[in-house]
């Protein structure tokens, strides 16, 4: 897997426009997007590009659609979920090989997303047949309360590019498990794993004008009239927290149901009775997967000061042994990042760290060549006011600092206007559970590195976003409680 022609027969086997009301079409405007390889910067393939014509278009099919999928048996639901499973499991090489080239990942990594993604489907499979109601007397004694389950309705999605297959089946699952009919609108440097995805489903036998794919360019001017149109009742985005914003305003205009997964500055507390090897090994886990581009990636190390050195000379030397390169190629551990801003970005944070004292001991810098590398980076001694410390670097750079006592890294982890996530490596329970409790996030990852699981509820707290994906939590977001007082 790999070669020139695989990647050529690959990137032949997917359709390249829009899928609207159960049709592929071009933009009304024939515009196209041209996808390009974050690692050698050559275009791989030009797309389909819509605008807000065709993406109102996506909401009336999506509307049209709505009644009758909502009336779809959940077990009907369920069987096309399983297909869908059945078939990205199928063509998991191909499809590991597609994500690679488009957002650059190295292909285990690539496929360990595509096993992710499948399983948000299968999980959804199983989930959609267990929606379900509720009837009981009420506290009074008098009368019965009945409560139906229904779907929220026509839905918007909006994905980024960072897990492009994980993070559509993360809302693509549940919205079909619950009966919504949607308009996806995935990012514009990764519309292969959507089409690819929309491909599956509709061969699957998902209904015309339930999934409606949009395309395009420029993202603000072609969905804002989708939501403030006000039929889609549903918006589900992932992205920054500066776009969640924007979006929720939006949203704001007919109150729409909204969930947010927005940006991280996740904090990784390594306490000084912990396991030093599984706080190094979980440390590269959570600040190297997807080359940092992750809203869990660690964004700040804080080590118990007597173990701060020993940590940080471990970190160096596994980040120093990781070799970049196009994700393609055997013994590559770190891929590109994806395009130019998202380069530019890191290499700003590191430098404005380094312009402040920060200093670099593995890294720092963008290598000569082409693709959007950056050097896995260590920084000791970085200043409280760096920006690096404040804001998601979405890139391969781990600062580290220390600490002396827990209620201080506690402070220190809390310090920030996000709350997605944080890491805390201890043997001691009881502290651990402490340190747990006065987190103020959504998640903890506990001695370990990774904290995704299609069963657990992702999502944060404070400005990291509202509501919860996977597990029973993320059907509820697609659906709506309806209380009927019943004079019995
Ligand atoms: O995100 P955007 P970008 C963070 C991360 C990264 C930064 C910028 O820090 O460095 O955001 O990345 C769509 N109306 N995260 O610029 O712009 C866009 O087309 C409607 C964290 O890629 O938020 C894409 O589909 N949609 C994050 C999606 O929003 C709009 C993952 C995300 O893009 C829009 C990605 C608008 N006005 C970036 N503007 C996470 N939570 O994991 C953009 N989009």
């Amino acid at each position: 897997m790999g070669t020139a022609s695989d990647e050529r027969r690959v990137l032949d086997s997917i359709p390249t426009q829009l899928h609207i009301g159960g049709e592929w079409v071009d933009g009304r405007h024939g515009e196209t997007i041209c996808v390009e390889d974050p690692a050698t910067e050559e275009p791989l393939v030009d797309v389909a590009s819509g605008d807000q014509d065709d993406a109102l278009a996506a909401l009336d099919a999506a509307c049209a659609a709505q009644s009758q999928f909502a009336a779809m048996a959940p077990m009907a639901r369920g069987e096309i979920l399983r297909k869908a499973y059945e078939a990205m499991k199928e063509r998991a090489e191909d499809l590991a090989l597609l994500m690679t080239l488009e957002m650059g990942k190295p292909l285990d990594e690539a496929r360990t997303e595509i096993t992710y993604a499948a399983d948000f489907l299968r999980y959804y499979a199983a989930e959609a047949s267990r929606i379900s109601g509720h009837y009981g007397a009420s506290v009074s004694g008098t009368g019965r309360v009945l409560v139906m389950q229904q779907p929220v309705g026509p839905a918007i999605l909006i994905t980024p590019w960072n897990f492009p297959m994980a993070m559509g089946t993360r809302k693509v699952g549940p919205a079909i498990a619950a009966g919504c009919t949607m308009i996806w609108k995935p990012a514009a440097q990764t519309p292969l794993c959507a089409l690819a995805l929309t491909q599956i489903f509709e061969q699957a036998g998902l209904p015309p004008g339930v999934l409606n794919l949009v395309l395009a360019k420029s993202a603000g001017a072609t969905m804002e009239p989708v939501i403030l149109d006000g039929r889609a009742r549903k918006l589900s985005f992932t992205g920054s927290t500066a776009v969640g914003r924007t979006l929720i305003a939006q949203a704001a205009s007919n109150v729409l149901n909204v969930s947010m997964e927005l940006g991280g500055n996740a904090p990784f507390l390594v306490f000084d009775d912990a396991d030093l090897d599984t706080a190094v090994e979980g440390a590269l886990l959570a600040k190297m997967r997807n080359i940092g581009q992750a809203c869990v990636a660690a964004n700040r190390f804080y080590v118990a000061e007597p173990m701060v050195e020993q940590f940080t000379t471990m970190l160096a030397a596994r980040m120093r042994g990781l070799r970049l390169g196009r994700g393609t190629d055997v013994d590559v551990d770190v891929g590109p990042l994806i395009d130019d801003s998202q380069q530019r970005k890191v290499n700003d944070l590191v430098g404005d760290a380094v312009a402040k004292g920060g200093e670099a001991i593995v890294g720092g810098k963008i290598p000569d060549g082409r693709g959007y590398f950056f050097e896995p980076t260590v920084l000791a001694n970085v200043p409280e006011h760096a920006r690096l410390l404040k804001e998601e670097i979405f890139g391969p750079v781990a600062p580290i600092s220390s600490f002396t006592s827990e209620e201080e890294a506690i402070a220190a982890a809390n310090d920030t206007e996000f709350g997605l996530v944080a890491y805390v490596f201890t043997k001691d329970m009881t502290r651990a559970m402490r340190v747990c409790e006065h987190l103020q996030t959504g998640m903890v990852g506990l001695n370990q590195g990774v904290v995704s699981n299609v069963a657990a509820p992702f999502g944060g707290v404070k400005q990291s976003g509202l509501g919860r994906e996977g597990g029973r939590w993320g059907i509820e977001e697609f659906l709506e409680p309806k209380y009927v007082a019943m004079n019995v």
